[in-house]
């Protein structure tokens, strides 16, 4: 795991390796210099996805990619997306130790801003591949201290020349490998999942306008005050997914001004993230908060000003073929695995929306990630590479 000492080490041992800083810049070199031991070539597009192919007999063919990100978490794990890349490096290896010519051409890519921690949406870098966002768009994104994500793509040096877009870096089709970053594998103990989709979910930024006011002279009856009110719709939140099977909403980010210990707040912005099994119940969730939501505001003389659902991603289904050539290069490597739908969202969600696309989720220790703690044994990242390994071959085969 020679990738995961690229990065600013948090006190615990998590990866800060937001995505376009100065240690992603190097991580993607050291993934560069990796793959030119394969006999890759290496196109970078507008977006800073990275592409190293791997000829095969027929290069008039789309190459099969293999892909995930080398992006983390502001307290990351080593192992989220990371794992995809690095099993995706040791199939090339293996091919390449092994004088293997595939038919069609092999891509191992890493895919730019896939966390969406820093420059929000998440999977950015594959969603402007699949026409989902365009670069403009993308590149006007801000993070939290003003920076903006195409400058910063400029700055490190990885805003390729090539187009970016399926036309201009057509796949013919996808596999990525994963943790799970959930409990089940471990709990019933199987080191490897098929994975058949991933849920539906959305991004909410929240803005609500109250009302300065002193805390020392201000009538616990007359206040309109913001933080409590987002403390308030907060709570409702969780309540209205506690009460929906299927359901999950959180709020992990909120800013309130002018934080002063004796004004009360006027102003509070934070983000909901909403996620459910389908795409109805999604819109479900989604309608409740907003009015229970509404409700709160109301009866605090607190106004929302901005409710704002800037990313949504529908329940996606993976290409059954695809699902199936990964379901039996499981059973053929005498793995124990299950089916799964994931609750994390992934690249592949983009890629799905162009090509054939599948996933190998591998376990991790118990289920935690997003969190320096993250952890799967070199066992069971191994049994990821070998399924990995003889879905491609079946898939190059077909
Ligand atoms: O948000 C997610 O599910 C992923 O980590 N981008
Ligand atoms: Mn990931
Ligand atoms: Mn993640
Ligand atoms: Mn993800």
């Amino acid at each position: 795991m020679e990738s995961s000492y690229i990065a600013d080490r948090t006190s615990d041992g998590g990866m800060n390796r937001l995505t376009l800083n100065d240690d992603d810049k190097k991580v993607r070199e050291w993934f560069i210099d990796q793959v030119k031991n394969y006999g890759c070539t290496v196109t970078v597009d507008k977006i800073g996805n990275i592409f190293a192919i791997r000829p095969g007999k027929n290069n008039a063919l789309p190459p099969i990619g293999l892909g995930s990100h080398l992006d983390t978490q502001p307290a990351g794990g080593k192992y989220d997306g990371i794992v995809g890349v690095l099993s995706a490096l040791e199939v090339l290896k293996t091919l390449h130790d092994n004088n293997v010519e595939t038919y069609a051409p092999i891509a191992v890519i890493d895919w730019t801003n896939e966390e969406g921690a820093r420059f929000s949406p998440a999977m950015m870098g594959s969603g402007v591949w699949a026409g989902v966002f365009t670069p403009e768009w993308a590149y006007s994104r801000t993070d939290l201290k003003g920076a903006k994500f195409g400058e910063e793509l400029e700055r490190i040096g990885f805003k390729g020349d090539t187009p970016v877009s399926y036309e201009a870096n057509k796949l013919s089709a996808h596999f990525e490998v994963h943790i799970e970053q959930g409990p089940v594998l471990q709990a019933e103990n199987k080191p490897v999942a098929v994975v058949v989709g991933v849920q539906a979910m959305s991004w909410f930024s929240v803005e609500l306008r109250g009302r300065e006011q002193h805390c020392g002279t201000t009538p616990m009856d007359s206040r309109a005050d913001t933080l409590l009110t987002a403390a308030q719709m907060i709570v409702a939140i969780n309540a209205v997914a506690l009460a929906t099977p299927g359901g999950l909403a959180s709020v992990a980010v909120i800013n309130a001004t002018p934080q002063a210990i004796n004004t009360l707040a006027s102003h509070v912005q934070f983000n909901i993230d909403v996620r459910a099994r389908d795409d109805a119940l999604l819109a479900l969730l989604e309608a409740e908060i907003a009015e229970k939501c509404e409700e709160i505001a109301a009866a605090a003389q607190v106004k929302i000003e901005v409710w704002d659902r800037f990313w949504t991603s529908p329940r996606t289904t993976f290409d059954e073929t695809m699902v199936s050539m990964v379901r039996q290069s499981a059973s053929d490597g005498g793995f124990a695995f299950r089916e799964i739908q994931s609750g994390a969202g992934h690249d592949s969600v983009y890629t799905a929306k162009r090509v054939p696309t599948a996933m190998i989720f591998i376990r991790c220790k118990d289920g935690i990630s997003h969190n320096p703690a993250e952890y799967s044994t070199p066992e069971d990242i191994a049994a990821g590479a070998e399924v990995l390994l003889g879905a491609v071959l079946r898939y190059d085969a077909y």
